[in-house]
């Protein structure tokens, strides 16, 4: 062989493993696309042995003072609001509690599959402002995105198992419809026209969720008994987790603790 031919053999090579490579890209947006292998028959959780896990999550410490979105640069939006809105990454309740907070099972579930969920989740746009703040989703399971403002927004998921999307939606447009293939907790949600649009969408295998509101309470029914891991996740503070152990129609009480400044 020529220096010259050794030469291109070893530029095709280059060539053939740059292309590898952007194949290998392709195929793994591809798998983001794809549900994953259904592992089995539907396990059906008899009502009768059937366990709950109730609980709240409580704050201590300081919230910190809240935020007024500046919404002054887009008119369409300000004018939709009487009063302030306020940013919601930190929403401590009244009764010492915390919103906004997704309660889930993170361990113990593995190898069991639940009957899909026949309805959608919602997310509404109100105001410029993403409507319910924290939501959860399951696998598959069709999320629609809906605008009640009179102005247009580009809602924009930025998951990293999942594949990325953004779509511009019209006031009062057509619902977005989307299903996510894989877990993902959390998936952060931004609106490309106003920068202080933010939702958090989380994405789970399995019905045995909760997110906490005004009470900062969660239930979670239905489970069969057993060992399971209990994930918290709050997006300023992070998340905690506890092991929780189920008897057959027991109802375990669960507490989580975030702390302020
Ligand atoms: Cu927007």
């Amino acid at each position: 062989m020529t220096y010259q031919k050794m030469f291109t053999a070893a530029a095709i090579a280059a060539l053939l493993v740059a292309a590898g490579c952007g194949g290998g890209e392709k195929k793994e947006e591809a798998a983001k696309e794809a549900a994953p292998a259904a592992g089995g028959p539907v396990t059906k959780v008899d009502p009768a042995t059937a366990a709950t896990i109730t609980g709240k999550v409580s704050f201590a410490g300081k919230a910190p003072a809240k935020r007024p979105i500046l919404m002054d640069a887009e008119p369409d939006c300000k004018g939709l609001h009487a009063t302030p809105a306020y940013v919601e990454e930190v929403v401590a309740n009244a009764n010492g509690t915390l919103a906004n907070v997704f309660v889930y099972v993170k361990a113990g579930l593995e190898g069991k599959n639940f009957e899909p969920a026949s309805t959608p989740v919602m997310l509404d746009q109100q105001g410029c402002i993403y409507k319910p703040h924290v939501i959860g989703v399951r696998i598959g399971q069709k999320l629609s995105v809906s605008n009640s403002d009179p102005t247009t927004h580009n809602v924009h998921p930025m998951p990293k198992a999942n594949r990325e999307w953004n779509q511009s939606q019209p006031p009062k447009g057509q619902p977005i419809e989307k299903e996510f293939a894989r877990p993902e907790v959390m998936i952060a949600v931004k609106c490309n026209v106003h920068p202080w649009m933010r939702s958090y969408i989380g994405v789970v295998e399995h019905p045995f969720y909760a997110v906490t509101g005004d009470t900062g309470a969660f239930e979670i029914k239905g489970l069969p008994p057993g060992d399971y891991t209990l994930e918290a996740w709050h997006e300023k503070f992070g998340t905690a987790e506890q092991k929780v152990t189920l008897a057959t129609s027991a109802t375990q009480t669960v507490e989580f603790s975030f702390k302020g400044e």
